[in-house]
């Protein structure tokens, strides 16, 4: 189904922008690509029509975002707190993109401190249950990115299906990465069409691409290896089960996002439906558990490992036990949940 945004809340929204002058705009924590993405084009936009605009994130993006135009005018809450305290507290609008409630603000006191400011709040997202911290919210959970849904408004904005190629770079990214290159939440016709458009609005896609994927340290390919290497697949129960020790880790100078889309992996093997990857991190080991059709893996996530998260991507932790000790646990706990193992099994093709 294609999106159409109401046109009067499109209206409402530009009505808000327009009288406002000074505009923080921002996203969730651990922002992605399609967080910056729709961060820098709303940004982009809004410098056009001459607004004074500061970008506000809450915690560090990762470097293969940094080449995104104006990325370097970021500020980082968690890094440079005077100076984003100083934007939130002079802005008379809040534009709160790809996030639906102000927690997602993250943990330095920053959901605080935008919830008391006195500028008004503006959501575009795309998340389920949208919060009540606004004065205008343009939620359609049905878009595939927040990216997607800031195309939709800029073009109606600037009566244009065509963007200047800053806009449109920075939405391309975002529709990209929240669809992992159009392989999900990527059937409607209508996002080939934009696509087209941000062609037209001087896009280089493939380039983008490269920018985005083709972007790894040297250690993250070798930790790959390792991980893949430690993998055992459970054949009986379509699960695969990967691991990463301390000493591993340390042996590739490992740093934080290195080991990110690893449990995804195994799901690309032949009847495996069920990923399970291990990482010891300081003190503790990090559990993060993936699966496909209606396997619940945050069950599991929350009985075994007393985390939680959604049907088919959800993490825990294991106190006081060793890697192989919290494989094991796993392991013993998989019969116990037969009925769902039995619905998958019988879906798979020989
Ligand atoms: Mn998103």
């Amino acid at each position: 189904m294609p999106i159409n945004i109401d046109a009067s809340l499109s209206a409402k929204a530009k009505q808000i922008i327009l009288s406002a002058n000074d505009i923080v705009v921002t996203c969730h924590v651990s922002p992605d690509g399609d967080a910056i993405g729709s961060s820098l084009a709303v940004y982009h936009y809004l410098k056009s029509i001459g607004k004074n605009v500061t970008v506000v994130v809450p915690t560090a993006f990762p470097a293969f975002l940094k080449w995104l135009p104006d990325a370097r005018n970021i500020l980082v809450y968690k890094d440079q707190r005077a100076m984003s305290k100083e934007a939130i507290k002079h802005s008379d609008l809040i534009v709160c993109v790809d996030f639906n409630e102000i927690s997602r603000l993250g943990e330095d006191g920053m959901p605080d401190y935008v919830a008391g400011a006195r500028a008004k709040k503006l959501m575009i997202d795309h998340h389920l249950y949208p919060g009540d911290f606004t004065v205008l919210t343009i939620s359609y959970p049905l878009a595939s990115s927040t990216c997607h849904l800031v195309y939709l408004l800029l073009s109606e904005w600037m009566q244009s299906e065509t963007l200047p190629t800053d806009i449109a770079q920075c939405i391309y990214t975002g529709m990209m990465t929240d669809t992992g290159n159009f392989s999900y939440n990527s059937n409607d016709p209508q996002i080939y069409e934009t696509i087209a458009s941000l062609i037209k609005s001087g896009i280089n896609k493939d380039e983008i691409y490269k920018k985005v994927f083709f972007n790894c340290s040297a250690g993250r390919i070798k930790l790959q290896g390792i991980a893949l290497n430690n993998m055992e697949v459970l054949e009986e129960y379509g699960t695969a089960v990967l691991s990463l020790s301390r000493d591993e880790l340390n042996s590739q100078s490992y740093k934080k996002g290195d080991t990110e889309g690893f449990v995804n992996i195994p799901l690309s093997i032949h009847n495996v439906f069920f990923s399970v990857f291990f990482k010891e991190e300081d003190g503790f080991i990090k559990v993060s558990l993936r699966s496909q059709g209606d396997f619940p893996c945050n069950i599991i996530a929350t009985d075994v490992f007393g985390g939680g998260g959604h049907l088919n991507a959800s993490g825990g932790e294991a106190h006081n036990i060793t890697i192989a000790e919290a494989k094991q646990k796993l392991i013993d706990a998989l019969p116990n949940y037969k009925q769902y193992f039995d619905v998958e099994l019988a879906k798979l093709q020989d």
